[in-house]
């Protein structure tokens, strides 16, 4: 075994609290028939036998005569790590345990990828036991293979019914939940009697809606930024000569951004969602960051830090309409074997040649590893892959080159030096705080109770979160509820809508009202590391988006 941190073999011991409606037997009561968040009869033709369920949600009730039969179960972790995910598989594991001792739990391999190769392991007491309130998704290892083909869907049945598996959870964000609903439907109309559950998983915290309040390990992740994002602010201010442009993770929505923002309150944060709905250019993003280092340069406070969400490329009006050709002349197949037989310098010269006037007067703007990843990097789902774009840097030159010109016109006198960081994968695999911990135990406790109640293409759900856990909600939520119909690879595909940052919503509203007063002052605030031990008002505090959506 290895060896473990003493923090590690003290934290092992953490019980984490679930809502009390789990603590012994319950019954499902269901809602009125469901409709999809948008294009209805598009999303229905496409998921005819899980169409339209009900809301689920669970009541206590009087233990059964005898234990259910006993049946053995799969889990897959999909995408991007998150903390908390080993909670979700030690609570599942505890939930089938608590339904019959007789249950087994299989866990797949690297992803959706370990269902179609079948590469497994069985998930015992003692693998389990290990892996307790830990980041990280090592205990079976995560990716991001798409499960979409009828002959994936298929290979993956062949592995099920080998090891008498009913029931697949599926652990993983909007992507691999979509996935999870074409699956539970394809083995819902063929009769091949096996479940399919999700779990609500992401770091970047845009799987939620009315009914899915957060994914887990948004908490988590945004702490650790905080903390280390209040620890530059401090050095900031103590040195007082650098502008620090912090890039966050996140993919397309400012919701980590927005987060950090309310917990360390830096001098300028970016929201992308604001800048589309202004339909700001790249040159007024960077003149609203450089009027903030002027203006505080001229009454000699040299220094600042600036929050950066990376998706932001995406989300300027003229960017977003290159990315939207990029993505069509991409899909093409004619052109992706032409391209397959090219180096990378006549790919390039390709795409160029293929775009429009504007699509190409907006590339030559950029500077060319900007440009190159907009053109030839892609995810599996189709994503342009933002956390390799250097954004921090862009704004930064070109913050410079601006105050350059402020300078010669003698609106600006003071210094600039720039540093740079990113904050991602520090995040990811943090162990949980308290929150994401109990959070995640009751989703994985909750999603053994869905597959009990016998239902199928549902996402574990557990809601009132900013009560005390054990008056927390739990249930289940229709996955085709929350889909709606996008352009994906240059096709109309069924996918989760994506949550984006609310500028109508309490968080935004509370960041806008402060934040000439963080630009102009030095009002920074340093939360410092997550506790895991202590008081619940230092240890158990959910996120401030949480808290502003709920009170
Ligand atoms: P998920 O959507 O899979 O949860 O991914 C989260 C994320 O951390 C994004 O914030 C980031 O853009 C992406 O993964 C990075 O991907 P990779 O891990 O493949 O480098």
């Amino acid at each position: 075994m290895a060896k473990k941190s003493i923090l590690q073999q003290q934290r092992a011991a953490y019980q984490p609290k679930l809502p009390a409606v789990l603590w012994g037997p319950v019954k499902a009561t269901y809602g009125k028939p469901t409709e999809s968040v948008a294009d209805h009869e598009a999303i229905k033709s496409l998921f005819p036998a899980t169409y339209g369920l009900p809301e689920l949600t669970f009541v206590k009730s009087e233990a059964p005569a005898e234990a259910p039969a006993a049946i053995s179960v799969g889990v897959i972790l999909s995408g991007g790590q998150a903390p908390g995910g080993h909670n979700v598989i030690s609570g599942l594991f505890d939930g089938l345990k608590a339904l019959n001792p007789d249950n087994r739990l299989y866990g797949f391999l690297m992803g959706p990828g370990g269902l179609v190769d079948h590469k497994y392991v069985e998930l015992t007491a003692e693998v389990i036991d290990d892996y307790r309130n830990t980041g990280g998704f090592d205990i079976i290892g995560s990716g991001r293979t798409k499960l979409e083909t009828q002959e994936q869907f298929d290979k993956g049945l062949e592995i099920l019914k080998q090891l008498g598996i009913t029931a697949l959870v599926i652990i993983g964000g909007d992507d691999s939940n979509t996935n999870a609903a074409l699956l539970a439907d394809y083995y819902k109309r063929n009769n091949a009697g096996i479940q399919v559950i999700g779990c609500p998983k992401t770091i970047d915290g845009d799987l939620k809606n009315e009914q899915i309040e957060t994914s887990f390990g948004f908490d988590t992740a945004t702490k650790v930024y905080s903390e280390v994002i209040g620890n530059i602010e401090r050095d900031c201010n103590s040195a007082k000569k650098y502008w620090h442009f912090i890039k966050l993770m996140g993919r397309s929505a400012s919701h980590i951004a927005l987060e950090c923002a309310l917990q360390t309150q830096p001098n300028y944060c970016i929201i992308s969602e604001e800048v589309e709905a202004k339909q700001m250019s790249l040159e007024q993003v960077v003149d609203g960051i450089a009027q903030v280092v002027a203006e505080r340069g001229n009454r000699g406070l040299n220094y600042g830090v600036v929050l950066i969400p990376e998706g932001l490329i995406e989300f300027v009006p003229e960017i977003k309409s290159l990315i939207k050709e990029l993505n069509e002349l991409l899909a093409i197949e004619e052109n992706k074997e032409k391209m397959q037989t090219m180096d990378a310098a006549e790919q390039r010269e390709f795409v160029l040649k293929n775009l429009s006037k504007a699509a190409l007067a907006t590339i030559n703007k950029l500077p060319e590893g900007v440009a190159n990843q907009l053109m030839l990097d892609r995810d599996p789902h189709g994503n342009v892959q933002v956390s390799l774009i250097e954004t921090e840097k862009l704004l930064s030159e070109m913050v410079e080159a601006r105050l350059k010109q402020m300078a010669d016109k003698k609106q600006y006198d003071g210094k600039f030096a720039a540093l740079h960081h990113f904050f991602g994968y520090e995040g990811r695999c943090a162990d949980p705080s308290n929150f994401d911990a109990d959070y995640c135990y009751a989703l994985g406790y909750n999603a053994a109770q869905l597959i009990n109640s016998g239902v199928t293409g549902y996402m574990s759900s557990v809601r009132c979160l900013t009560k005390p856990s054990s008056e927390w909600i739990a249930g289940g939520i229709p996955i085709t509820m929350m889909m709606n119909m996008e352009r994906r690879n240059a096709q109309d595909k069924p996918v989760i809508r994506k949550a984006l940052v609310d500028l109508e919503g309490k968080p935004f509203k509370a960041f806008a009202a402060a934040r000439e007063q963080w630009a102009r002052e030095t009002a920074y605030l340093y939360p410092g590391p997550i506790q895991y031990f202590g008081p619940a008002e230092v240890c158990d505090q959910p996120s401030r988006t949480l808290w502003y959506e709920q009170n």
